[in-house]
């Protein structure tokens, strides 16, 4: 065979053996394979997960974030739509919400030094008197997924503690959730105060009691059921700055 046609058919076969990398680590993602020893699904028992296969990846030469954008960001989109349409349920997605994280752990330190650029900030954090965290938790996964860099301020946060947030990363997006009736009107005087001191920050809304009506009346710039919104929401932000 001419020497050209012998080192083309080698590039072509390292392209899609390169390319195996990065479509495994969607697989893992989807599938909830965070890594090795993980039991989880019990169909994938054994092989190598999120964890090994993007610390491979690495190795191989792939940048972070490649990753994030081609394996991960679509893995996790996919599993946000497939939750949207109620063909998988809350257990799945935190596997692969975890599964992620296996993967994000080796590629945090490349974001964290600067070297990669995320798509924005977003602060997120369940309101004041309120200690619900597991739907808030899988949102921010699921935006640290599509390319955010996410501070997670956890529960019972009170006005204060976004605004210090926000007054260090001035532009960042907030994300409130509520999860009883009664900490659902905190919502209210947590947009007000953010409104007052960041008049231009963007809130997103959500949990479970939260609904469009009372997103629009309480004066927050968008509400979403479930995290693949609020992901789509952020993104359609970052593309409108
Ligand atoms: Co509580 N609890 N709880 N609880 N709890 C509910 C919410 C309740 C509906 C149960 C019931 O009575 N049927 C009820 C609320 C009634 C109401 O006000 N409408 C209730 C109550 C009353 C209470 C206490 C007051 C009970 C008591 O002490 N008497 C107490 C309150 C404590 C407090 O917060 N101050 C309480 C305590 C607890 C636990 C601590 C025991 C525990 C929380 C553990 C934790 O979160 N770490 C707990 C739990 C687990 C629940 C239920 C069973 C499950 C909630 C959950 O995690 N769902 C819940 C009943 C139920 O929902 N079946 C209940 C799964 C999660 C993935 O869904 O959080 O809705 P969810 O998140 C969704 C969406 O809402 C959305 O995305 C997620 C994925 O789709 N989403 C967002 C959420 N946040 C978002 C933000 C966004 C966008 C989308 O943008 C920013």
């Amino acid at each position: 065979m001419p020497i050209i046609f012998r080192v083309f058919k080698k590039s072509c076969f390292n392209i899609i053996k390169m390319n195996d990398v990065l479509n495994q680590i969607s697989v893992c993602v989807e599938a909830g394979k965070i890594n090795k020893s993980s039991p989880y699904p019990p169909s994938m028992k054994g092989q190598d997960g999120a964890d090994e296969l993007s610390m491979l990846a690495l190795q191989k030469g792939f940048k972070p974030d490649e990753i994030l954008e081609k394996a991960l960001i679509p893995a996790m989109a996919n599993v946000g739509s497939k939750f949207s349409r109620k063909e998988i349920y809350v257990p799945q997605m935190l596997m692969s919400a975890k599964a992620m994280g296996g993967a994000m752990i080796h590629l945090k330190p490349f974001f964290q030094s600067g070297e990669t650029r995320r798509r924005g900030t977003f602060i997120i954090g369940t309101v004041t008197g309120d200690l619900h965290d597991i739907g808030k938790n899988l949102v921010a996964m699921m935006v640290e997924g599509g390319g955010w860099e996410v501070i997670d301020l956890g529960v019972d946060v009170s006005s204060e503690k976004f605004i210090n947030a926000l007054n260090d990363k001035p532009g960042a997006i907030v994300g409130l959730s509520a999860l009883l009736t009664t900490t659902m009107e905190n919502m209210k005087m947590i947009v007000n105060d953010i409104k007052s001191k960041h008049q231009k920050t963007r809130i997103l809304v959500g949990g479970a009691p939260v609904t469009l009506d009372y997103c629009k009346k309480i004066g927050a710039d968008f509400y979403s059921p479930d995290p693949q919104g609020a992901v789509n929401y952020l993104n359609r932000m970052s593309l409108s700055i």
